[in-house]
C-alpha cells in the first residue's frame, strides 16, 4: 500500500486528493513543519530532496509530485486521468501538467526578489520572472475560457498538479487570480468535485490535526 507522507500545509494534499479520486487505498503519515515553516529533519530525511510530497511504494521512495500522480495513476489507476500519446490533446496534457513547476518558478523567484527589493543585479531576472508569470496565467485563463478543463474535455491529472497553485498560493504572497474570470469558475467548478473535498477534509489546508 502506499504511504504518503504528508506535510502540514502543503502540496501534499494533491496525491490524498488522487487516491481519492482512484478509489485507493493509501496510509497518511503527518508532519508538521519547523518553527522555520520548512520540512523538519525526519522529512528531509526520507528523501534527497526533501520536499513534500514524498510517497513510499514497498522500497521506493518517491518525490516531485507531478512524477507521483504519473506513476501512480499509470501503475495502479489503469492510466484514469492521463491521456494516451495517441490523443488529439496529448500535447496540451503534457504542457499544463508542468504549470505546478512553471508557477512555482515563478513564485520562488518572485519571493527572493521581494526580499532583496529589485537591484541591478536583479532587474533583469525580476523582469523575464514578471513576463513568464504574466504569459502563463492569463494563458491558462484564456484556455479555461474554452476548455472545461486544462487538457480539454477531461478531467485529468492537470487540474490535480494546477488547483493548489490557483487556491492556497495567493495567501503566500503568489499571484492572485482576481483578474482571471474563467480560472475562478474552473477553481468553483473543480473544488466540487467529491474526492476533492474529501482530499482536503483529510490533508487541506485547513484539514485538523490528526489526534497523537
Ligand atoms: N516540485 C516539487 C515542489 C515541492 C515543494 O516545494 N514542496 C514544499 C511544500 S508545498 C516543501 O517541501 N516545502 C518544505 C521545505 O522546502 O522545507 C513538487 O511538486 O513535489
Amino acid at each position: 500500500m502506499i504511504t504518503i507522507y504528508h506535510l502540514a500545509q502543503s502540496q501534499s494534499d494533491r496525491v490524498v486528493w488522487l487516491m481519492e479520486e482512484l478509489g485507493l487505498p493509501y496510509e497518511l503519515e503527518w508532519f508538521e513543519r519547523g518553527e522555520d515553516m520548512l520540512a523538519p529533519p525526519e522529512y528531509c530525511a526520507l528523501h534527497p530532496m526533501g520536499t513534500a510530497p514524498t510517497i513510499r511504494d514497498g522500497d521506493l521512495v518517491m518525490a516531485e509530485s507531478t512524477a507521483i500522480v504519473q506513476y501512480i495513476a499509470h501503475r495502479y489507476g489503469d492510466g484514469r486521468f492521463t491521456l494516451a500519446p495517441d490523443h488529439p490533446n496529448y500535447p496540451d496534457y503534457l504542457y499544463w501538467l508542468m504549470f505546478n513547476n512553471n508557477a512555482q518558478t515563478s513564485f520562488l523567484v518572485n519571493l527572493a526578489i521581494q526580499a532583496t527589493g529589485i537591484t541591478a543585479a536583479n532587474e533583469n531576472l525580476a523582469k523575464t520572472t514578471q513576463r513568464r508569470q504574466e504569459g502563463l496565467y492569463k494563458q491558462l485563463d484564456a484556455r479555461l475560457g474554452e476548455n472545461p478543463y486544462l487538457a480539454g474535455d477531461e478531467f485529468t491529472l492537470c487540474e490535480i498538479m494546477a488547483m493548489t497553485n490557483l487556491t492556497a498560493l495567493p495567501a503566500f504572497g503568489g499571484r492572485t487570480i482576481d483578474d482571471l474570470p474563467n480560472a475562478q469558475r474552473y477553481i468553483e467548478r473543480v473544488s466540487q468535485r467529491p474526492a476533492y473535498r474529501k482530499a482536503m477534509g483529510i490533508a487541506g489546508p485547513t484539514a485538523p490535526r490528526p489526534a497523537p
